[in-house]
């Protein structure tokens, strides 16, 4: 039985309008556009008709197979355009629910406390200096009277970066601030001989050590001062460091005093012991810096006459500042990241 063109045009239509995704629309397309398909059989039984024929119907056939294509491009059109909305309807995204937010930050306890040092030290006519944490052998040791076999110049006391840095001598990881108080004194060491300007200064930054345990940290923060002036005493020291302990840790009767002892480039050396006399850590002396008189050959090496100038230095960590102030128990809370802990600074 054949059929008329409009009931295969019609057949195709609903065929394609059956197909719910793209595989089944491709088989449904060979049925009448297929090698074997309607449209090529109708093409087929031409083969009878008189050349007259054959062009009517040529025409008709080919009409017919234009009207399958539109419906065959519809419906892919259509189903394209469905997988494209359900694709979409999947990944929706309420724009109407609330933000997630950016979370706010907090500062660090120390850098709160290398803050609060800064400030105080500044109001005291304290300059700050900031330099490398990489160092030469030089400015970290040798300006600073670490003889060479010293233990602190050891590979197990210190981080070499490079064993033959500048003219063959190490470079390293500081080990302590000072070697930036040797490059900020030299460098002002002309103000102090032609103007009579003193050096007052605070170098406080990171330093490191090969050294890791629950008191020790690789890395590790400290403040060091230098003070430099013709005619000072431990007295103009004890006064400064006393004032800035007071109103470091808002304890207006702490107590300062200072200990007999021996640091490689400071000669007298002290222990800097403070007390508080009210709160928890009432009453018990506690160890909170070093300091001693510049040693002149230190001094030498600043560029200046220690004959006539006298230097004045202390050094602190502002982790142990920052524990005593915050009664904080273990050093590790600073560098583990942990947000319960440092949320109570933010
Ligand atoms: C300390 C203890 C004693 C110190 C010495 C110097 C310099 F550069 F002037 F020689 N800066 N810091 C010093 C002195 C540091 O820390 C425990």
């Amino acid at each position: 039985m054949t059929q008329s063109l409009e009931q295969i045009i019609a057949s195709a239509s609903a065929d394609f309008a059956a197909c719910a995704d793209a595989p089944s629309l491709e088989n449904a397309k060979a049925k009448y556009l297929g090698k074997t398909g309607a449209v090529t059989d109708l093409l087929k039984g031409m083969a009878t008709l008189s050349p007259e024929e054959k062009k009517t119907r040529g025409a008709e056939i080919n009409r017919t197979k234009d009207a399958i294509e539109a419906a065959l491009r519809a419906r892919r059109d259509a189903l394209a355009a469905d997988a494209l909305n359900a694709k979409l309807a999947a990944e929706s995204i309420d724009v109407t629910l609330p933000g997630r937010g950016k979370g706010q930050g907090g500062i660090h306890p120390v850098i709160r406390t290398w803050q609060r040092v800064e400030e105080i030290f500044g109001s005291i006519g304290f300059d700050v200096a900031d330099g490398p944490e990489i160092e030469a052998d030089w400015f970290n040791f040798t300006a600073l009277n670490n003889p060479p076999n010293h233990p602190a110049r050891s590979m197990q006391d210190t981080f070499y970066v490079d064993m033959n840095g500048t003219d063959g001598l190490p470079l390293l990881l500081r080990t302590h601030t000072s070697p930036m108080q040797v490059r900020y004194a030299r460098m002002h060491a002309s103000d102090v001989t032609t103007k009579g300007k003193p050096i007052k200064v605070i170098a406080p930054g990171r330093t490191y050590r090969v050294d890791s345990d629950a008191t020790h940290s690789p890395m590790f923060h400290q403040v060091e001062g230098l003070w430099i002036d013709e005619n000072i005493s431990f007295a103009d020291l004890k006064g400064v460091y006393t004032d800035f302990l007071r109103r470091f840790f808002e304890s207006d009767d702490l107590q300062v005093r200072f200990r007999p002892s021996y640091f490689p480039f400071t000669e007298p050396s002290a222990e800097i012991d403070m007390k508080f006399e009210s709160g928890p850590l009432k009453g018990k002396w506690l160890e909170i810096s070093g300091s001693g008189q510049v040693h002149p050959s230190v001094v030498r090496n600043f560029g200046l006459d220690p004959e006539r100038y006298i230097g004045f230095a202390f050094g602190s960590g502002l982790e142990r500042l920052t524990m005593l102030r915050y009664g904080i128990g273990d050093l590790r809370l600073f560098f583990e990241g942990d947000l319960r802990f440092l949320k109570q600074f933010a």
